[in-house]
């Protein structure tokens, strides 16, 4: 029975986070996903979220939850506690802090794509969007000298995996070349995250 709803997109790359966090925590059959319009003003999104974003968790008695940090936390929280957010200080923080960067390189690549389709042609600006990939590359930098682990599967490894997978799916995979030993890690670890598959964005 489902008694959650989530909103968000197939594209989305916060939104295959919690989903693959859900997957992790053995809750999907809980979840119904109904798809949100961001760029819609119509999208009952900005009435159970004012801020128009997705992922946002509708819960049975209407309590709304977001953003997917806040998701994660209550998800993990349902699975009884310290399933992709762990309990022990040292790896808990460990954990949240590279959930950081994957979030991070995520809002920096989908600033970087809003600049390229919802921004005119005049309006662009090469200075910002060359920022924001600044972002995006010392992250990917960091991550190729500190590999996520390969056998432990936190919200950390699954945040960077949805960022990778989003870099793949919007940027043409552009970032592999520069990044070989990340890019490996992802092609191994991602395929063996619960609710891989069925969360790839077509
Ligand atoms: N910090 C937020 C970021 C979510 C986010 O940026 N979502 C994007 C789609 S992946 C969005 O809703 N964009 C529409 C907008 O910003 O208006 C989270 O962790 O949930």
């Amino acid at each position: 029975m489902t008694d959650l709803t989530l909103r968000s997109s197939p594209a989305s790359p916060f939104g295959r986070k919690v989903k693959l966090a859900a997957a992790a925590c053995g809750l999907t059959g809980r979840i119904d996903i109904v798809r949100a319009d961001t760029n819609d003003p119509a999208d009952s999104l900005r009435t159970q979220n004012p801020l128009g974003k997705i992922p946002t968790l509708v819960t049975a008695d209407g309590t709304v939850l977001y953003d997917s940090r806040v998701i994660v936390e209550y998800l993990d929280h349902l699975a009884g506690g310290g399933k992709v957010i762990p309990t022990e200080p040292k790896a808990r923080f460990e954990a949240l802090t590279l959930q950081a960067l994957g979030d991070g390189i995520m809002d920096a690549a989908i600033l970087r794509r809003y600049e390229a389709t919802l921004r005119g042609e005049g309006e662009r600006s090469a200075r910002w969007d060359g920022h924001q990939q600044g972002k995006v590359d010392r992250g990917l930098d960091h991550l190729e000298a500190n590999l996520p682990a390969a056998e432990r599967l936190t919200i950390g490894e699954i945040a960077v995996a949805a960022a990778l997978a989003y870099l793949d799916f919007r940027f043409e995979g552009s970032w592999r070349a520069g990044h070989p030993n990340l890019a490996a890690w992802l092609d191994t670890v991602g395929p063996r995250m619960p609710g891989w598959a069925e969360t790839t964005p077509a």
